[in-house]
């Protein structure tokens, strides 16, 4: 059995496993009793020796050549896009998203790899003249230095590719965590970096709990800069332990996104974009819309087709390829599930259809989309963040009281309006306080190469993807010479 299990990745190489250190289960949440790997427990020694192997090769590494990076990243890209298909099905047995998604996951994560490697080479800098005579200035980057990247279990590729590609392609040393319930996905991408031509200690991965792993990265003063995407609670004892210790911080946390549908609109492009965002990926995303905020003529209309869309949908097992929605990532996720559906019960809201655990022999853990009508803006099943697949709806009278319903949230990652209106969507996409607006699409699913990234409580630092990730990974240099 000790073959089998798998470790973390520190100063180029897979530690060697002990007897007697602790164990993780990786658990299929299609089918709980199937382990689909066996990880040995990362330390709070082994995350210091970590830390400090990518602290001893970040000088040499932000010196590197850029054609050492652009290959690097080009290699680990290209080998996910090719095997795509092997990893998708990997993920969707450790994280139970159905296997088109995670296959496009995989495909998401290559691309963004590919894009970093083009990134490496691209010129940045500016000149100046000086306001002093026969003087120049240079202003230009440098790495940051040692990033701690902590990533979800919801995006157990896509996010850790689009956090460690820019890290490395702008000369940062990474030492990257996982989620504790998708290590099977880190774990092959970092076999695929081991390979890549990047030195040791560059990048290392472990595999471990937050509270040991996670804690000592934060903490260390060899640590530069975190890029953390996760639970809105966690990123505020990140942002608050950052502080002390004067260290960059890129945070993603949580939404509560709205989608507007307006008398006006198409329907059918209205229930689908409410089905996808609100319901695909089992409603496991920042960006899902879990606020539907419909006007009155429309109203009835919409709720009976998006009720007859989500009764129609299958749900089981992630591999299987009629499956429209996977099951829920755990047992406790699926509690709080179930919980909300009790607390929209209790405050008066009418549930349409869902809102079950389906049982069944294998006990996955599956759970009926909720779709909520007749709710009111106090209910927690419209002000809080669920991350599963439950929908509110919300009936306002026109698009004055549309907006100012979207607004009303602590949080601003994702809003979407779907219309036909030039004028509401042009004010909707400049007056809304997201840091992402869609206009007749779903509130999530967003491409790899533009910024990503929210305002409010949902994200504090700069934005993650596109060439915008520069400004976290990087610090300026201004520099001044006498001719
Ligand atoms: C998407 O909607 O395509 O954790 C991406 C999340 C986000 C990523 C969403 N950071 O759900």
């Amino acid at each position: 059995m000790t073959s089998k299990i798998k470790s973390s990745f520190v100063d180029g190489s897979f530690v060697s496993y002990d007897h007697g250190t602790d164990l993780l289960e990786n658990r299929n949440p299609s089918n709980p009793s199937e382990v689909v790997e066996r990880f040995a427990r990362a330390d709070k020694l082994l995350t210091e020796r970590a830390i400090q192997a990518a602290r001893s090769a970040a000088p040499a590494w932000a010196r590197s050549n850029p054609q050492l990076r652009a290959d690097a990243l080009d290699f680990i890209g290209s080998e996910i896009l090719q095997r795509k298909e092997e990893l998708g099905a990997l993920l969707a047995r450790e994280e139970g998203k159905v296997l088109r998604e995670a296959i496009g996951e995989a495909e998401r994560a290559g691309r963004s790899f590919k894009f970093y490697a083009q990134e490496a080479l691209r010129a940045e800098g500016e000149k100046y003249p000086s306001v002093r005579d026969d003087v120049g200035i240079d202003v230009f980057t440098q790495p940051l230095g040692v990033i701690g990247i902590i990533a979800p279990w919801n995006f157990p590729i896509a996010i850790p590719a689009w956090k460690i590609a820019p890290a490395l392609c702008y000369g940062n040393c990474v030492v990257f965590k996982p989620a504790e319930l998708v290590p099977s996905s880190a774990w092959a991408l970092a076999e695929i970096i081991s390979r890549s031509g990047v030195p040791a200690g560059v990048f290392n991965m472990l595999i471990g709990p937050g509270r040991s792993v996670g804690d000592t990265i934060i903490r260390s003063p060899e640590i530069d800069g975190i890029s953390f995407t996760g639970s809105e609670h966690t990123g505020r004892q990140i942002a608050q332990l950052a502080a002390e210790g004067m260290k960059k911080v890129q945070l993603e946390m949580g939404g509560k996104n709205p989608l507007v549908v307006l008398d006006d609109a198409d329907l059918d492009v209205a229930v689908e974009a409410a089905l996808n965002g609100s319901f695909y990926s089992t409603g496991q995303r920042c960006t899902a819309s879990s606020r539907l905020i419909v006007t009155e003529q429309i109203h009835d209309r919409l709720v009976a087709a998006l009720a007859e869309k989500t009764r129609a949908l299958t749900i089981g097992d992630a591999l299987n390829a009629s499956t429209n929605v996977g099951p829920v990532v755990d047992g406790r996720q699926l509690e709080q599930n179930l919980s909300y559906v009790r607390f929209g019960l209790e405050e008066g809201a009418k549930l349409v259809c869902g809102g079950e655990h389906l049982h069944h022999e294998s006990g996955g853990f599956f759970f009926s989309p909720a779709l909520f009508t007749d709710v009111s803006p106090k209910m927690r099943i419209y002000r809080e963040e669920i991350f599963g697949p439950v929908l509110s709806v919300l009936k306002v009278k026109n698009y004055e009281e549309a907006f100012a319903a979207a607004e009303d949230t602590p949080f601003g990652l994702s809003a979407g309006i779907i219309t036909t209106s030039l004028k509401h969507s042009e004010h909707f996409k400049r007056n809304s306080s997201a840091g992402m607006v869609m206009v007749n699409l779903a509130t999530a699913g967003v491409d790899y190469h533009v910024p990503f990234g929210g305002n409010g409580a949902s994200s504090l630092g700069s934005r993650e993807q596109g060439t915008h990730a520069r400004q976290f990974f990087t610090r300026v240099k201004t520099a001044y010479q006498l001719a």
